[in-house]
């Protein structure tokens, strides 16, 4: 029992862990550290220019081992093999998770369904990279022969989270290429505000969908087809000004797309996994080809390493556990992704869609309900700024929240180098004082210092005192560059499948969206019938008129 209304599941390995975590639970990490003093090399491992520092956990060596057993004993190693031979490891949708072979830099072959899919990857990255390079030169010109200055990318969920997320961090590799923008919401103020201030003579929509069938991103598309063509006063402009990413070809021609514009991916490339493929286009436009290409061979390393690491020096697999050890034996309910980057500020939004979708589930892979909790709630902001508003929580409250420092050592501004000590100090000294806290002979000691005593002293004391041990990964890179953006984000995407495998989902489909959209269609019909459907509960059917039939 975890005291929590769930169970761990009933297996030897999680018996154990569960056995040891009552022995465990009450110890603090000050002690941990005063014990050891080679606490920081026994928990800390490289990927590479990565450090992944994880000796501010509540884990000793023993730990370690228990959680490594239940790596072992949920078959980690079996299910890795058959992530990478392209088994459809995506049960209820009969598909392979096939991101890993969109990076594949090896030259190896990588199948699914005896095919070696390498070949047809490589196709579209040449294609990409010959379009890429002619926006950039200026030679692909638009319809009025001017070159494209402005790249707008259509898209939702999997096709919008990724390539937004990665124009905004590496922003300093942009040189050279378009401004790169995002509409996503169907809310028309993202299309229109987005078009605001662009000319459309010089600029170009990528439409990306993977099944080209998403009502807001086609409804946007249309309506951002309908400008160009009102402005440049044409139909024939449309060949010239869009461009789609899909795996759906007659759906893109149908929509007035020209298949030789259409830059193609595949099925077993889920939509939350697709910013390697085609789906990256803006990104490769923006930070143009060489830049791609090493966030690619960023994400290869650590797919190689996580294909060959054993688990105890595995990163993917040792975030995995640990975030099972917080989830499942103490009962945190959220997890908090920290960048001390600016530039990463859409990574916990990125991380939320990959971590929430893929593992918010309730049944197991054999469609049983488990009795065991599955994801947290993932969210975060960058630091420092979260410092000044949340971080009370993290410090005070009466959650325990796990967080995840990420933290590019240098920075890309030489004239602001100063800025960057300061934000490497704050990032170092939030990881530590969660660790430490400060008790109460140290809060009463610094208040006596200050001048209070008697009864000043004694009501501010409980204030001042924090408990500490608040367990915290440290994710180290020496900048952020396109590789390094490659690292994290592969880490990540590796952690959620080891977690999958742990609590027994599946990670790759998304059942979960389906309901609202469903509905979501319903409602639209009656609204436009002007008449309320029978069925409804009271509240739905007396917001609809309130709200659509008026
Ligand atoms: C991702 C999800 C979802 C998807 C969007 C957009 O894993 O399936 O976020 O990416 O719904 O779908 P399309 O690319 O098909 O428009």
């Amino acid at each position: 029992m975890t005291g929590i209304g769930y169970e761990v599941p009933d297996t030897p390995a999680w018996r154990a862990l569960a056995a040891h975590h009552r022995v465990v639970r009450g110890l603090h990490m000050r002690a941990l550290f005063a014990q050891d003093p080679g606490r920081f090399e026994r928990f800390s491992r490289r990927v590479e220019e990565l450090l992944f520092d994880f000796s501010k956990h509540r884990i000793t060596g023993e730990t370690l081992e228990l959680l490594l057993a239940l790596a072992r004993e949920a078959d980690v190693e079996g299910w890795r093999a058959r992530l990478f031979s392209g088994e459809r490891v995506n049960l209820t949708e009969g598909r392979a998770a096939f991101h890993m072979a969109l990076r594949n830099l090896s030259g190896r072959p990588m199948h699914v369904d005896g095919e070696d899919v390498m070949p047809r990857v490589r196709a579209v990255l040449r294609r990409m990279r010959a379009f890429v390079e002619a926006v950039r030169a200026g030679d692909w010109r638009g319809h009025t022969g001017r070159a494209i200055t402005d790249v707008v990318n259509i898209g939702i969920g999997g096709s919008d989270l990724g390539p937004r997320m990665a124009c905004e961090a590496l922003r300093p590799y942009g040189r050279g290429g378009p401004r790169v923008r995002f509409v996503a919401n169907v809310d028309g103020a993202d299309l229109a505000d987005t078009l605001a201030d662009l000319d459309p003579e010089t600029t170009l929509f990528v439409v990306a969908s993977k099944t080209f069938s998403t009502q807001e991103t086609l409804t946007n598309a249309r309506s951002a087809r309908a400008w160009l063509v009102e402005r440049l006063g044409t139909e024939a402009a449309v060949a010239r000004h869009f461009v789609a990413v899909s795996t759906h070809r007659e759906r893109v021609a149908a929509f007035g797309i020209d298949p030789d514009n259409m830059f193609e991916f595949w099925d077993w490339v889920g939509g939350r996994y697709s910013m390697w493929s085609a789906i990256g286009l803006p990104i490769a436009l923006r930070i143009g080809w060489e830049g791609f290409e090493a966030l690619l061979a960023g994400a290869h390393a650590v797919d190689e390493h996580f294909r060959t690491a054993p688990l105890a020096d595995n990163v993917p697999v040792l975030m995995a556990l640990l975030g099972v050890w917080y989830r499942n034996l103490f009962g945190a309910a959220t997890h908090a992704v920290l960048p001390y980057a600016e530039r990463l500020r859409r990574l916990p939004a990125y991380l939320q869609q990959l971590e929430m979708e893929s593992n918010g589930k309730r049944v197991d892979r054999a469609g049983r309900v488990v009795g065991w909790h599955t994801c947290p709630v993932v969210w975060g902001e960058p630091g420092t700024n979260g410092q000044h508003a949340f971080f009370q929580l993290l410090h005070q409250g009466t959650e325990l929240v796990p967080c995840d420092f990420i933290l590019p050592v240098e920075g890309h501004e030489p004239e602001l180098a100063h800025h960057q000590r300061i934000l490497v100090a704050n990032c170092l000294a939030q990881a530590e004082a969660l660790m430490r806290g400060r008790t109460e002979a140290e809060a009463r000691a610094e208040l006596e210092a200050e001048g209070l005593s008697g009864e000043a002293l004694e009501r501010l004391l409980p204030h001042k005192v924090f408990p500490g041990n608040r367990p915290s990964s440290l994710i180290v890179v020496p900048r952020l560059t396109p590789r390094t953006l490659g690292m994290i984000v592969a880490l990540y995407e590796h952690k959620v499948f080891v977690q999958s495998v742990l609590w027994g989902t599946n990670a790759f489909d998304q059942w979960g969206v389906e309901l609202g959209k469903r509905l979501a269609g319903a409602i639209l019909a009656e609204a436009e019938a002007g008449q309320v459907a029978a069925g409804h509960d009271s509240s739905t059917s007396a917001l609809i008129r309130h709200c659509l039939l008026r």
